[in-house]
């Protein structure tokens, strides 16, 4: 099955059908009064949570999703039926998100979840409502509401409970075939896994999910490589694996590189309880492993694990630690991790800020923080020993970059207009 992880998709839900304006004849019955019936309701567009799905290819074949319209009410009082409810069946961890993306509709994390995305219309009233004492024959009838409709994105993210990270090569899906059914593409050239997979691990009488995901590379929160559109669907995990390849030179600024990446991506991934491995310690010399594990022990501050997905070297170890970060964070937050709303959380497009290399073709360049604004230009400022946060209210208020008392003048009119405005609505009273 292909994978698709985002779709725009069209939705309307159903009209309602019209009222309908008719009158009781009948032999005998000389004032038969009015008999127009109300029209149906429009069917709604509903969202629906499966567990058997863990793509959104279908999306890709079909965009425009239409509820059907409610029948039209008819003479001698019958009600319009209800239009048919049109079901969007979506995988477990699917977001659904306005058309600009900046807000989310919906996040369906579990089986079965279902929910009302767009109601359709009410039908119209009938003659028959319109009967009184007064206007005893009315000839009013409505025509029915109409449905709603928008564009809406459908984004899936999956939901695991241990995520892969590394460089492209590093190992990650070797990793994911040895210690779970799970049979992805393996090859020694960078960019093997183009998509996210998902392996079940069995660790004595307990199970967790594992997400190997495509590799990253400096830059990679800039597009480079396949760059860090997939990190969304670690972004509900409770603990990262990061892999350093073994074999390569310098395994901290491997390291480095990665963390660089997920920092600029955002999200929270940065946060996230980390447990490092120095893979492929089958093809080392011994005193190699002792040496880079202790160059990658500086660059991390913590343990580093020896690791080989090929022969087993470690793998039980490092399964055990993953289990207890996942249960440590189960205990303190017992649903499922939220994960951040944007596509693409350090992306352009989505405001914030972030941090990357002010270099990004150059490995030993600085960070910069910045600030990615509305439509995608990277705003950064220098950093001046450690006032950050006053920058960052500084640029963040300031559309005209102005002077601090000015800001704090601002700040007053604000103010002002508010009282004004309650003014006005006392007049309004
Ligand atoms: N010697 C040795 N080679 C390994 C080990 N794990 C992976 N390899 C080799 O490294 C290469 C890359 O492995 P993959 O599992 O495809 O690496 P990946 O991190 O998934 O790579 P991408 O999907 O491209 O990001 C393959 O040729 C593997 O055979 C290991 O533990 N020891
Ligand atoms: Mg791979």
């Amino acid at each position: 099955m292909k994978f698709l992880d985002q779709a725009k998709i069209f939705i309307k839900s159903g009209d309602g059908g019209a009222g309908a304006v008719s009158f009781r004849r009948e032999k005998h019955m000389e004032f038969g009064g009015p008999d127009g019936g109300d029209g149906g309701r429009g069917g709604d567009v509903i969202v629906e949570c499966v567990a058997n799905l863990n793509t959104l290819i279908d999306y890709r074949y079909q965009q425009h999703f239409k509820a059907a319209k409610g029948n039209h009410g008819m003479g001698q009082q019958r009600t319009g039926g209800k239009g048919d409810d049109i079901v969007l069946k979506v995988p477990v961890g699917t977001q659904i998100l306005d058309e600009e993306r900046d807000m989310v509709v919906a996040d369906l994390t579990e089986a079965g979840q279902r929910l009302v995305l767009l109601r359709g219309g009410d039908g119209g009233f009938g003659n028959l409502h319109y009967k009184t004492s007064t206007n005893q024959a009315p000839r009013r009838a409505d025509p029915g509401w109409p449905g709603k409709e928008m564009w809406v994105w459908l984004k899936l993210k999956l939901i695991a409970d241990a995520g892969l990270v590394g460089l492209p090569n590093a190992g990650k899906s070797t990793f994911l075939s040895a210690v779970s059914r799970a049979r992805p593409k393996i090859a020694d050239y960078p960019f093997t896994t183009l998509h996210p997979n998902l392996g079940v691990v069995y660790y004595g009488s307990e199970e967790f999910i594992v997400a190997d995901i495509p590799g990253l590379i400096e830059g990679a929160h800039e597009g480079a490589g396949i760059g860090d559109r997939f990190l969304g669907h670690i972004e509900r995990c409770r603990v990262l694996l990061h892999l350093i390849d073994g074999t390569q030179d310098d395994v901290a600024e491997a390291y480095r590189v990665v963390r660089g990446e997920l920092e600029a991506y955002g999200g929270g991934l940065a946060d996230k309880p980390e447990v490092v491995a120095l893979n492929k310690c089958d093809s080392l010399l011994a005193e190699d492993i002792k040496e880079k594990l202790e160059a990658l022990e500086e660059a991390c501050g913590h343990k580093v694990y020896p690791l080989s997905g090929v022969s087993g070297i470690g793998l039980k170890e490092i399964l055990g630690t993953l289990l207890n970060h996942i249960k440590t964070s189960k205990e303190e937050e017992p649903g499922i991790v939220a994960a951040s709303s944007a596509i693409g959380a350090g992306k352009r497009g989505q405001e914030g800020f972030f941090r990357r290399r002010k270099d990004a073709a150059d490995p030993d360049a600085e960070f910069e923080e910045g600030y990615w604004g509305p439509d995608g230009e990277w705003i950064w400022y220098e950093d001046e020993d450690s006032d950050e946060e006053e920058e960052v209210s500084e640029a963040d208020e300031a559309e005209d970059p102005d002077d601090e008392e000015e800001e704090d003048f601002v700040d007053e009119d604000d103010g002002e207009d508010e009282d004004d405005d309650e003014d006005d609505d006392q007049h309004h009273r």
